[in-house]
């Protein structure tokens, strides 16, 4: 077999590369029209942006050579946008698909749930005479796109033909998989989809090696969408990595922020907290069952990311051993190198994707965005912010913001600022700190040492706004305390936004999460402390999830 990857120059293609050679195979990259030619299996792992992926083909004059192979029968294996370059259009861009499939990408409908779509849900065989191969029916797989190819056979009788599988996202069903004859595709990253994507990944290798994939009879069948959809509320172990006083990169966490230790013995006080390895603890965390897991740098903010060496190789490493989603945070920013030389943010976060990334995570460059933000009257930013470059390049479900809340507390009578309708009053039951009292949450910058006057509710719109595609709620005044997430926070950004939120700050035991999915919408949850100290596992939480049937992946 020559089997030949097609990378179009942005978002992590590196991850397929790992999971092919962790999986045994060797291949080579497409680097010209020839080698179309010389591929006897080609994978076109397309992430990112539609209009991106397309425009990078064509200029490279690969575009019409990639149709030719496709047209010549050859095993083809197309993941996300890979996947929807085989349809007509994408509402996503201006330029057109390959149109071997006819039929457009459309957007989601958000009015009634959080788009993009991200995380693991179903993948349902349409024939189920088919399901011996390629898919697993039981299995979840990872997902995140805010376009799709809506699966209506009433509609789009010669496109349906080709699904393989359909997944339901709240009341729409789209193709997750499609099949016909040696061209198979998924909306789907089985790169990203832990044991389940690579044992698919190896199960289309050697289908395809024997050139013996053949058409499935799929016949059109009308599907419902059921009540609810499958998808799972996502666990994710976070790690904050920081440089400790002898200069190796460490797994530390903060009480409030502050990661040195305040008393033990004398030798130990006032020490960089250092409780792991950042690439050992990832994969530790990926054995037990972690849906994601977030890497952030926290002191980035005082030098140039991209000489940070040490960061990236970590990255690298540990995407060469995770095989679930990997989110990168800290110092993804404008810089300067100390020769002079300027680093956009789109590079710092493209050296990131590179490395194995498939999100980044930005903190401190947000806030200020939303201030620009606000300074222009709240009309869209010019485009050359680090959310919108990077957005519009890698697509915005590559775009965290993380925002660093604390309590503002005030005084509710005399209190004039610009967020009374976002006061919080402490409960009459709530801790002893908080009764009585009222506050917004402020965000602050470099992580937390600066308060700016924007509330978290205000970014949080901004930065939708601006194209960010997921939000991470943390929470200053909770972060490792083990009391629980700030709900009333939580709930507040939720209801704010369109876009997927990640709750974090505070969990203490597994209960804290059953309390975070059932009384607020958020799609994920984060935790640190406790995981790292192992005093509650991720098979606990887990199973506490299922217990209050909330749905989760094994
Ligand atoms: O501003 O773009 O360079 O990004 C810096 C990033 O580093 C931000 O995402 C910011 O949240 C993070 N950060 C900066 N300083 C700290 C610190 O702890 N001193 N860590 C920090 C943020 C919070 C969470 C933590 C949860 C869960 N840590 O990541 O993992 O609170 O903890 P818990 O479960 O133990 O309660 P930029």
């Amino acid at each position: 077999m020559r089997l030949y990857l097609l990378d179009y120059g942005a978002g992590n293609v590196q991850s397929l590369a790992n999971s092919i050679k962790k999986l045994g195979y060797d291949f080579t990259w497409v680097s010209s029209p020839e080698d179309f030619e010389k591929a006897t299996n080609l994978i076109f792992p397309g992430v990112g942006a539609y209009e991106t992926a397309v425009g990078h083909l064509r200029s490279r004059g690969l575009f019409e050579p990639l149709r030719t192979y496709i047209q010549s029968g050859k095993p083809y294996f197309g993941i996300c946008i890979g996947m929807q370059v085989l349809f007509q259009s994408s509402a996503e861009a201006t330029t057109d698909g390959l149109g071997i499939i006819p039929s457009p990408i459309e957007q989601f409908d958000d009015g009634d749930k959080s788009v993009p779509h991200m995380g693991w849900n179903s993948a349902d065989i349409v024939d189920p005479s088919q399901a011996e191969d390629i898919t697993n029916p039981s299995a979840y797989y990872y997902f995140v796109h805010s376009y799709c190819a809506k699966y209506n056979p009433e509609k789009y009788p010669e496109a349906s033909q080709w699904a393989y599988a359909t997944t339901q996202y709240g009341q729409e069903l789209f193709m997750s998989s499609v099949r016909k004859g040696n061209v198979f595709g998924t909306q789907f990253h089985p790169e990203k989809s832990g044991a389940a994507g690579l044992a698919l990944i190896d199960s289309w290798l050697k289908s395809s090696g024997t050139g013996q994939v053949s058409t499935p009879s799929t016949s059109l069948r009308k599907l419902q969408p059921k009540p609810k959809h499958l998808l799972t509320k996502r666990i994710i172990a976070c790690m904050d990595v920081r440089a400790n006083d002898q200069g190796d990169l460490v797994v530390t966490k903060g009480d409030q922020y502050d990661v040195r230790e305040k008393s033990v013995t004398a030798d130990a006080a006032g020490a960089v907290r250092n409780l792991g390895k950042p690439v050992v603890l990832a994969e530790k965390y990926f054995d037990a069952g972690a849906d994601e897991l977030c890497l952030l740098n926290i002191t980035s903010f005082r030098h140039s990311p991209l000489r940070d060496q040490p960061m990236l190789a970590v990255v690298r490493a540990a995407a060469e051993r995770v095989f679930v989603p990997l989110t990168i945070g800290g110092g993804i920013k404008d810089s300067v190198d100390p020769d002079g030389t300027p680093r956009p943010a789109l590079e710092v976060a493209g050296a990131y994707f590179r490395a194995g990334a498939d999100k980044v995570s930005i903190g401190s460059e947000a806030v200020y965005a939303v201030e620009r933000l606000r300074q222009s009257g709240w009309k869209r930013g010019d485009g050359t912010g680090a959310i919108e470059t990077i957005a519009h390049t890698y697509g915005r479900q590559a775009v965290v913001v993380s925002i660093d809340p604390k309590r503002c507390f005030v005084d509710p009578e005399t209190y004039q600022g610009p967020y009374r309708d976002e006061l919080v009053f402490g409960k009459d039951d709530g801790p002893e700190t908080t009764r009585g009292k009222a506050w917004w949450y402020q965000c602050t910058v470099s992580g937390g040492r600066e308060a700016r006057e924007v509330s978290a509710v205000e970014l949080a719109k901004g930065v939708e706004l601006l194209g960010a595609g997921e939000i991470l709620v943390n929470c200053i005044d909770r972060d490792g305390t083990g009391l629980g997430f700030d709900l009333d926070l939580i709930r507040s950004i939720k209801k704010a936004v369109r876009i997927p939120v990640v709750a974090s700050s505070g969990a203490g035991k597994a209960d804290h999460f059953v309390d975070v999915f059932s009384q607020t919408e958020v799609e994920a949850a984060l935790a640190a402390g406790i995981f790292h100290r192992e005093e509650v596992k991720i098979s606990d939480v887990k199973q506490a999830l299922k217990d209050a049937a909330i749905n989760v992946r094994d």
